[in-house]
């Protein structure tokens, strides 16, 4: 395919060592020849391709200098488009970047719209949708284990296994194409019922382990939404702390210290957590205390495990007992803290409270029972539900909603074989299942939602 030549600033705005401007197409070369100036009259064009080269960005206008730059030259197809590349490496600065792309954009080039190079690489075939959009979940990954997926999704490997049960279905057409060809053979009919429930059962059974790693797979994208709670000065910005390791938290003696909701991601034995410390919650006359409290509450709700901590050397309260009413139904690990001081809390009220929940005891001040806890965590998380370590992982919203479908179709299918339905009717719906899942890598979608898709991307990817 032929497009035009596009160029964006690629690195993110704002102040840093270097800034990098990219162009990708035909004319890339002859559009950086224009304005660069290289050691002896150098030319990007003759250049061997992916080398870099030293040099000055000229204004063709007035002869000056506009900025001292390293030019990386590649030619396509080994290249992140497919296409002729071009980055020059600027200073680090608003003002000396954009004038670069000024420059690129007065001399021939177009702006390009956000996404629209990773949108390039999946037109000219380079990559397939689902991994164009792994490059944007790897730009926004937030864990570790968040960019494993993403960068486990770019290798195709979530493709692969799409493409593989495409395969499976496009058997069971064959057989099925078949049985509308020769009707006349009484023992087709009875061998494509037979393969056509042994195979459609596979793909099922297939999907189904595809979307039970969703959730998983949303998780290690985004952090389990972990909310400490507790009331007041037991010792949640302590916890905190300890998880990530790291005076992020104040803690003082002062019940109320936290008034705003602390945000922090951390990986606790593989397990990425979003972990948010609350204002302790208490009914208060200090204004600013109360809109704190009230933000707590919320935060409770949308939170995928809660950490309740309780003090150890106090008597359990309303409160205590109120917060254990807010969190029911939830997962939800209860802490005992300050283990080290003398005990006035009615341990066995507790484990009453505490009978569907996760209970460990801690000493933050010691540094004790916080093993127990990270424990008592990554099996909350890995307990049954999830598999092997390296597997595929379903993390994006448009992929689950499309492997549903795919999930219903097939289903209709095998009800249709026991149902004695008509084998061309059955055609249908296991054509459509093939399309379903084609449009997850980006096979038979339509135009419109591939702009939307890259839309979503950042500017200069
Ligand atoms: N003795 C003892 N003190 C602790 C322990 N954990 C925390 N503390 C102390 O308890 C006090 C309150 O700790 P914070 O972590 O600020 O408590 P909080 O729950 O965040 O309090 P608020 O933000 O006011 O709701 C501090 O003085 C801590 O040093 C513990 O295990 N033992
Ligand atoms: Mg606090």
């Amino acid at each position: 395919m032929e497009f035009d030549t596009i160029a964006a600033i690629s690195t993110p705005m704002g102040e840093g060592a270097i800034a990098i401007v990219r162009l990708s197409g035909d004319q890339a070369f002859e559009i950086a020849d224009r304005l660069f100036r290289g050691a002896g009259g150098k030319r990007l064009k003759d250049a061997a391709s992916h080398t870099i080269h030293y040099g000055h960005i000229i204004d063709p206008k007035t002869g000056l200098i506009a900025e001292e730059v390293m030019v990386s030259a590649m030619k396509g197809p080994k290249t992140f488009t497919k296409e002729d590349v071009i980055e020059i490496n600027c200073h680090g600065g608003l003002i000396s970047v954009n004038r670069v792309l000024q420059l690129l954009l007065n001399n021939g080039a177009r702006l390009a719209e956000p996404g629209e190079f990773t949108k390039r690489a999946f037109l000219n075939g380079r990559i397939d949708l689902s991994q164009a959009e792994a490059v944007m979940d790897l730009i926004r990954a937030k864990t570790d284990r968040a960019m494993n997926v993403a960068l486990g999704q770019m290798e195709g490997r979530l493709s692969k296994l799409i493409q593989k049960l495409r395969q499976e279905i496009l058997e069971i057409l064959a057989h099925v194409e078949v049985n509308i060809d020769y009707p006349e053979y009484d023992d087709v009919e009875e061998m494509t019922h037979h393969i056509l429930m042994e195979k459609s059962f596979y793909v099922k059974k297939e999907i189904e382990k595809l979307l039970r790693t969703s959730q998983q797979g949303k998780i290690l994208r985004e952090g389990l939404s972990t909310v400490i709670v507790g009331r007041p000065n037991v010792g949640k910005s302590s916890l905190l702390n300890s998880l990530v390791h790291e005076n992020k938290a104040i803690v003082t003696d002062i019940p109320g210290t936290t008034r705003d909701v602390i945000e922090e991601y951390v990986n606790v034995r593989g397990v990425p957590l979003r972990l948010l410390d609350t204002a302790g919650i208490r009914e208060t006359e200090d204004i600013v205390e109360r809109i704190g409290v009230e933000k707590s509450r919320q935060v409770l709700k949308e939170a995928d495990l809660i950490l309740l901590v309780l003090n150890y050397s106090d008597e359990l309260t309303a409160e205590d007992e109120n917060i254990f009413k807010a969190v029911e139904g939830m997962d939800v690990i209860v802490i005992v803290n300050k283990m080290d001081l003398d005990q006035k809390i009615d341990m066995e009220r507790v484990k009453e409270l505490s009978k569907k929940h996760k209970l460990v005891t801690t000493s933050l001040l010691e540094d004790k029972g916080v093993d127990d806890l990270e424990e008592a965590i990554a099996s909350l998380f890995f307990e049954g539900t999830i598999e092997a370590g390296d597997m595929t992982y379903v993390s994006n919203t448009r992929h689950i909603a499309l492997l549903n479908q795919a999930l219903n179709t097939i289903d209709e299918a095998m009800q249709g074989v026991e149902m004695g339905t008509p084998i061309d009717i059955v055609q249908i719906d296991l054509t459509r299942t093939w399309e379903l899942l084609g449009e997850i890598i980006g096979d038979s979608v339509h135009e419109s939602l591939i702009d939307q898709l890259f839309s979503q991307f950042c500017l200069g990817k």
